[in-house]
């Protein structure tokens, strides 16, 4: 799923004062609630759809935006019976919420597959039980479409390539090292987002990744890598990170070691949440590529009309933009999350 369409744009509206909690505060969230006075029922006579949606975690600033999108949308109101649960980011969790869906006989089960391998298995115990699938947000790399309706969410590889450009294009016009902070190893958006840059940077001789390692997209573990690379190399010019909470982490590595982030090391990353883009305003971040964390309102959508029977189209890509620290500057004050 290579994509070389380049910068696009979209300010997607609905929600509201959107408070975002730089970390969802611990482990919030978890289990599922079952609130199953009105199951929906498959062909009843009432129109609620009964839903349940497996969250990859609490990890980030911007699953907490994309948690309150989802269940700011999937509300009574909005005809939905939400049942959320979230798997702290471990697969045997997210297998075993929606093995629990399948047995609650919910209408529609979605999800956020928190790394892109293994699904097969439990996606045909949904099938053979007539349950829908949608996927939100990451990707799965099962061969057999048929599993899922549905799969909406961000081009990573996009994003990927959009750092990369910017970076060659206004940092690498003389050598530079590069140092990557990776999403959760296995993850769409840490495989994607890795492809694209170097991609997007393979015909520039100055740009050399010289150390890269997960940090798991939290801003602690980003923080520690960060520690790391500083020990072990004393020439690094960007840092590279998968997301905003990572870079956020780095630049408290980097303030520990006595230097200047977005000065003596420059850092680019991809999100655009709030804390992030705060930091970009403020000089410590120099780019940011935005994923649009707001997929609630496209998922209540699709899962309406897979309820109806309707087609729906198998990829549904939303769009994000970019940001400079100027461009940070001025969308601030109106940012939603
Ligand atoms: O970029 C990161 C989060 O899957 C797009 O997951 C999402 C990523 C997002 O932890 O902050």
């Amino acid at each position: 799923m290579f994509s070389t369409k380049k910068a696009r744009t979209r300010l997607t509206g609905v929600l509201a004062g959107a408070a975002v909690f730089a970390l969802a505060a611990c482990s919030s969230g978890g289990g599922s609630d079952d609130d199953t006075a009105d199951a929906g029922g498959n062909g009843g006579g009432d129109d609620v759809i009964s839903i349940g949606f497996s969250q990859v975690g609490a990890e980030s600033g911007w699953r907490a935006a994309n948690t309150k999108s989802i269940q700011d949308t999937l509300t009574a109101e909005n005809g939905f019976d939400l049942s959320f649960s979230d798997a702290q980011q471990k697969q045997e969790n997210q297998i075993q919420a929606i093995r629990s869906y399948i047995a609650q006989g919910v209408d529609v089960i979605a999800f956020s597959p928190v790394v892109e391998s293994g699904w097969d298995a439990v996606l045909e115990e949904a099938k053979d039980a007539g349950i829908p699938v949608i996927l939100t947000d990451r990707a799965v790399d099962s061969e057999d479409e048929s599993l899922y309706e549905s799969f909406i969410g961000s081009d990573f590889v996009l994003e990927g390539e959009t750092a990369g450009e910017w970076v060659s294009e206004n940092l690498a016009t003389e050598p530079i090292n590069v140092v990557e902070l990776q999403g959760t190893t296995g993850a769409a958006p840490a495989i994607d987002r890795k492809a694209g840059f170097e991609e997007a940077t393979s015909d520039n001789p100055n740009v050399t990744i010289i150390d890269s390692q997960t940090g798991n997209f939290t801003r602690s573990e980003g923080k520690t890598v960060m520690e790391g690379f500083l020990q072990a190399h004393d020439d690094i010019d960007l840092v590279y990170a998968h997301n905003d909470d990572m870079g956020l982490g780095a630049i408290e590595a980097i303030e520990a070691a006595g230097l200047v982030p977005g000065e003596d090391i420059k850092i680019v990353t991809v999100d655009a949440v709030k804390d992030g883009m705060q930091a970009l305003a403020d000089g410590k971040i120099n780019f940011i590529v935005e994923c649009n964390p707001l997929l609630g309102p496209d998922l209540a959508e699709i899962a309406k009309k897979v309820v109806a029977g309707e087609e729906v189209e198998k990829r549904i890509v939303v769009e994000d933009q970019s940001f400079t620290q100027e461009q940070a500057v001025e969308a601030l004050p109106t940012r939603e999350y």
